[in-house]
């Protein structure tokens, strides 16, 4: 019997319309070729459900676990969002120490291996998902699996001068050495996980493969897409923008769309839409930036602190520039169901994607997806998105200069329609063939070959 794809990740989908880049992602890959997901319930009780608990079995299974309060602590909120994200996104400094977390990190790891390997048949393919999970092929090798086991980080690889800063830098290799095939977003992060590993021991070999002590395992870039009609239907079916926004139609619309992260780049943009504005002519046509930012990980303390940092920022430019019936900054911190996202992209003159630090961002990719190809909207976009690997077409920016992501916005603004065409035919084409069933099939492909060639 064929064996069986089991998807593992810290999120699965609730029973509402799913957000969050790898989210999405899955859903959709998932929907199109059936299998198991396996995640987090998102439940936190003292007295965990033994085993995966069955939440749903169409259009395919989902099993679930329950965490502790002390794991959802030591393992989500401390280890997973408190050491690694900020290591990974290049922001050591913000990173916070502390033993118990990493061990807590490891333990949980331990436990979902096993629940994994008793699920597990022994065809079956094991996609692993993310930096929740980095040991968790280790630990399933410790209960004596077998099966292949992939893993496919989201996020950047962090540089090798960052790494000394995790105390738990010695076990990266052999945590990394577990797998069969690493999958990493960009060309960029393949080069970093490499750097990285061979300082810490790993050999190269041939054809991107690499070897740690008896183990062999290929590492390669496999940078994630979109369904791309499906967000484009979704742009065409979506209201007038106008009048849920209560904009004039010739009125100029610059967007932002982020989960409210460090990493995102937000205060650098509104500063240079502050620039923006303050450079402004008289005979320009007004513009507004609608920046909406659904808020994540609350319970994280550099989340609250960059919350606060943007609630000024907007206050600043808002009270310097606003006018009678005018806002230059409309911020909202909520999240807005897809159908009317959908439509803002549509309306969107230019759209900032500004990040410092950033695995793919789906949000380039989307804002591509739902353009009217008659009249397409600038994309303006941070070298330091993966996305930029591919969309190179768009107006690139160095979000630290805020001085060239001002001018990025008047050039947005004034471009020529045969110029922004131009840029949409070349970033449309880029997305169509990468799109997600480009990503899911390939990688599985390379997982299903990973070790004979
Ligand atoms: C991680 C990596 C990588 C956002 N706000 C709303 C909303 N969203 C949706 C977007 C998009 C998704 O969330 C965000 O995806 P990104 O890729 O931009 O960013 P992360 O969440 O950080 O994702 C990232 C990704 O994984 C996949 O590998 O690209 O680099 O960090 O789909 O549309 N959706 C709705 N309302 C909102 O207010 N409905």
């Amino acid at each position: 019997m064929a064996g069986r794809l089991i998807v593992v990740s810290n999120r699965i989908p609730t029973d509402s319309a799913p957000s969050g880049g790898l989210v999405v992602a899955l859903h959709d890959a998932l929907k199109a070729r059936g299998g198991i997901w396996i995640g987090n319930s998102g439940k936190v009780t003292d007295s965990p459900a033994e085993g995966l608990t069955p939440i749903a079995d169409e259009p395919y299974r989902r099993r679930s676990f329950d965490l502790t309060p002390a794991e959802h602590k030591g393992f989500y909120l401390d280890y997973a969002n408190s050491t690694l994200w900020p290591l990974f996104h290049h922001r050591a400094d913000l990173m916070t120490l502390d033993q118990d977390a990493a061990r807590t990190y490891w333990e949980v790891n331990r436990k979902v291996a096993r629940l994994i390997a008793a699920e597990a048949g022994p065809d079956d393919m094991i996609w692993v998902h993310d930096y929740h999970f980095l040991p968790l092929a280790r630990a399933l090798r410790l209960e004596g699996v077998e099966n292949r086991v992939g893993f496919f980080l989201h996020i950047p690889f962090p540089n090798v001068s960052d790494v000394p800063a995790l105390p738990e830098n010695k076990y990266l290799p052999e945590w990394v050495a577990a797998y069969d095939l690493v999958g990493l977003q960009t060309v960029r992060d393949v080069s970093a996980a490499i750097n990285v590993l061979r300082e810490n021991g790993a050999e190269m070999l041939l054809k991107g493969r690499m070897k740690f002590r008896d183990r062999q395992f290929r590492l390669a870039s496999f940078p994630i897409g979109i369904d791309v009609d499906d967000f484009a239907e979704a742009a065409d079916a979506a209201g007038d923008a106008d009048r849920t926004l209560r904009l004039d139609p010739g009125e100029k619309l610059v967007l932002g769309v982020d989960r409210l992260d460090y990493s995102k780049g937000i205060p650098n943009r509104f500063a240079a839409f502050g620039e923006f504005l303050r450079t402004g002519q008289p005979d320009e046509p007004r513009a507004t930036l609608l920046q909406i930012a659904p808020p994540s990980r609350e319970d994280v303390e550099a989340y609250r602190d960059i919350r606060e940092e943007l609630e000024e920022m907007a206050g600043r430019v808002n009270g310097e520039h606003a006018e009678l019936d005018w806002t230059p900054i409309r911020y909202i911190r909520k999240n807005i169901p897809r159908e009317i996202l959908a439509g803002l992209y549509r309306r969107a003159d230019a759209m900032l994607v500004t990040p410092l630090a950033d695995g793919m961002n789906l949000v380039a990719k989307e804002y591509v997806a739902a353009q009217d190809g008659a009249d397409p909207g600038v994309l303006i976009l941070s070298h330091f998105a993966g996305a930029a690997e591919q969309l190179d077409a768009a107006l690139m920016v160095n979000p630290y200069d805020i001085g060239d992501t001002s001018r990025a916005i008047r050039a947005a603004l004034s471009m020529p329609e045969h110029e922004r065409i131009a840029r949409h035919l070349s970033l449309i084409a880029a997305i169509r063939e990468h799109d997600i069933d480009w990503w899911t099939t390939t990688y599985l492909d390379a997982l299903a070959t990973a070790g004979t060639i």
